[in-house]
C-alpha cells in the first residue's frame, strides 16, 4: 500500500506546463454506458491511451473499462443503482462515488467503510442517489498513484425534469505528468511536493485528450459540466468572448450567477455546471484559458463555432435555475460549532516538515506526516482503526469553522454530506452555495454548515492527493 518513492521528478516537469501542451483536433465521443439501466459493471485494469493526440506516443494507464476517462455513469435521481467494480489491477482498490450522499458502507474508503477489493475480486456498490447533478468516481486506495495513472470517471445523476438546453456536455479535465516518451513519470509520493502544492503535471486533457477545439453552434445554449479530476492542479477557467453562468457547484444547484472576475475556480475534485449561450458568429474561435498559476497560463481548448447559421437570434428564453436537491437545511441558531484547523506544509513557520511539536498524534502507515488537522495527522488512504476526531449526534445541525493556517491551497472534501458554505473570511458567501469540496486559499477561514443526517464514519480530507496521503485527513462520526 505504500506509495513511498524516492524518485525525484525534475523541476522541469513542473515548469514546462503550458508551453509543453500539444494540441490536436480529433476528439473521441464520451464513453458509452449501459442504456436504460442503472446497473453497471466497471473493470479497473491497465490500458493504453493516446492522451496527447495522434502522432504522439501512447501512454500506459490504469483505466475503468479501458478508456480515459472511464465509462460515464448515468444514474437517475431517486432510483436504485448497482455498480459492480471488478479489480484487474495487481493491487487493491476501492471506488469512492465522490459527492453522492450514500450509505456509509458504499463510500469506498478502505478499512473505514469496506475491505479493499483484492486483485481479481469485485465489490457491488448499491445506493440510491438522492441528488441530481454532476459527480465523479475514483479510487480511494493508493489514491495518489491510482488516480494519477488514470482511474477516474464521471457520474451524471439526471434530474427528473431535464433542463432546457440544446446540448448537455461534460468536460472531465485531468492533469498528467508525462515523460518525453509518453509515459507517466514516476515519483508518486515525492516528499517535497507533498509539503508544497502536490504533484502538478505538465499535460491537461479534456475527456482524455489534449484538446485543440470543441465544436459549438451559433445560437445554442450549452450546459457544460466541468469536473476537475486532477491530483493537484487547481484551475481558473476563462471563456473568452463569453459569459458563463454558474448554475451548480459540486452537483448542487445554486442561484445562477456569473463567476467573480469571469474566472471559474475549480480545485481538484470540484465540479461546476455552467450554462453558456453561444452568441458569436459562425466560423469564429474563442479560447478557454486556465490562468490559475501565475505565469503558467495555457489554452485548455477553443470554442470553435461551425459554419451553420445561428440556431436562434437571441439567447434561449428559458429559466436558468436547476431544480433544487432535497438537502436538509441546517438550523444555524441551534448548530453545534467546531473548529478544524489545517496546519503544516512548507513555510508554515511551524516546523511542519520535521513535526516540530505541531503534530500531537499520528495514525497511518508508511509515511511521516507533513500536514495535520487540529494537531492530528492521518496519513494514507483510509484504514481500520481510524478514530473520529469529532462525533455528532445524528440529526444535529453542525457548523464547522475551517481555518487554513498553511501557506498552500487546499480543496477540502467531506464524504457523505453536502456543506452549506456560509462565509469566507467573514464575508457571507452569496448564491446559496452547497459544496462537498471547499477550495481554501492560504489563510482562508471558511464557515460551513450541514445536518449530520447520514450515520457512519466519514472522511474529511484535502483532495490534493499528496496532501491527503501526508496527513491532511481526519474522520468525523455521525452516530
Ligand atoms: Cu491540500
Amino acid at each position: 500500500m505504500s506509495t513511498e518513492s524516492n524518485n525525484l521528478v525534475s523541476r522541469r516537469g513542473l515548469l514546462r506546463t503550458g508551453a509543453g501542451l500539444l494540441l490536436i483536433a480529433a476528439l473521441p465521443p464520451l464513453p458509452g454506458h449501459a442504456a436504460g439501466s442503472s446497473e453497471y459493471r466497471i473493470v479497473a485494469a491497465p490500458a493504453r491511451a493516446r492522451l496527447a493526440g495522434a502522432g504522439r506516443p501512447e501512454t500506459d494507464v490504469w483505466a475503468y473499462d479501458g478508456t480515459i476517462p472511464g465509462s460515464l455513469v448515468r444514474l437517475r435521481q431517486g432510483e436504485p443503482a448497482r455498480l459492480v467494480v471488478e479489480n484487474r489491477l495487481d493491487q487493491e482498490t476501492t471506488v469512492h462515488w465522490h459527492g453522492i450522499r450514500l450509505p456509509n458502507a458504499m463510500d469506498g474508503v478502505p478499512g473505514l467503510t469496506q475491505p479493499p477489493i483484492k486483485p481479481g475480486g469485485s465489490f457491488a456498490y448499491e445506493f440510491t442517489p438522492p441528488d441530481a447533478g454532476t459527480f465523479w468516481y475514483h479510487p480511494h486506495a493508493n489514491s495518489l498513484e491510482q488516480l494519477g495513472r488514470g482511474l477516474a470517471g464521471a457520474v451524471i445523476v439526471e434530474e427528473r425534469e431535464p433542463v432546457a438546453v440544446d446540448r448537455d456536455l461534460l468536460w472531465l479535465l485531468a492533469d498528467w505528468r508525462l515523460t518525453d516518451e509518453g509515459g507517466i513519470a514516476s515519483g508518486f509520493g515525492n516528499r517535497m511536493e507533498a509539503a508544497m502544492s502536490g504533484r502538478v503535471g505538465n499535460t491537461v486533457t479534456l475527456n482524455g485528450r489534449v484538446s485543440e477545439a470543441e465544436p459549438v453552434r451559433a445560437g445554442e445554449r450549452i450546459r457544460l459540466r466541468l469536473v476537475n479530476g486532477s491530483l493537484a492542479r487547481i484551475m481558473a477557467l476563462r471563456f473568452e468572448g463569453h459569459r458563463p453562468v454558474i448554475v451548480a457547484i459540486d452537483g448542487q444547484p445554486c442561484d445562477p450567477h456569473e463567476p467573480e472576475g469571469g474566472r471559474i475556480l475549480l480545485g481538484p475534485a470540484m465540479r461546476v455546471d455552467i450554462l453558456l449561450d453561444m452568441q458569436e458568429e459562425p466560423g469564429r474561435r474563442y479560447g478557454v484559458i486556465d490562468d490559475f498559476y501565475e505565469g503558467l497560463s495555457y489554452r485548455l481548448t477553443q470554442l470553435a463555432y461551425d459554419e451553420q447559421r445561428a440556431l436562434r437570434e437571441h439567447p434561449l428564453d428559458a429559466p436558468l435555475d436547476l431544480p433544487r436537491n432535497p438537502l436538509p437545511e441546517p438550523d444555524l441558531a441551534a448548530a453545534e460549532r467546531h473548529d478544524l484547523t489545517l496546519q503544516g506544509g512548507m513555510m508554515s513557520g511551524m516546523g511542519g516538515m520535521q513535526g516540530g511539536g505541531m503534530m500531537h498524534g499520528m495514525t497511518g502507515m508508511g509515511r511521516d506526516p507533513v500536514w495535520a488537522i487540529n494537531g492530528m495527522s492521518m496519513t494514507g488512504d483510509g484504514h481500520a482503526g481510524m478514530e473520529p476526531a469529532l462525533t455528532f449526534q445524528r440529526g444535529r445541525s453542525i457548523k464547522l469553522v475551517l481555518r487554513n493556517e498553511t501557506a498552500w491551497w487546499h480543496p477540502m472534501h467531506f464524504h457523505g454530506h453536502s456543506l452549506r458554505v456560509l462565509s469566507r473570511n467573514g464575508e457571507p458567501v452569496p448564491h446559496r452555495q452547497w459544496q462537498d469540496t471547499v477550495l481554501m486559499a492560504p489563510k482562508d477561514v471558511v464557515e460551513v454548515a450541514f445536518v449530520a443526517d447520514n450515520p457512519g464514519d466519514w472522511m474529511l480530507h484535502c483532495h490534493v492527493m499528496d496532501h491527503q496521503m501526508a496527513g491532511l485527513m481526519t474522520v468525523l462520526r455521525v452516530a
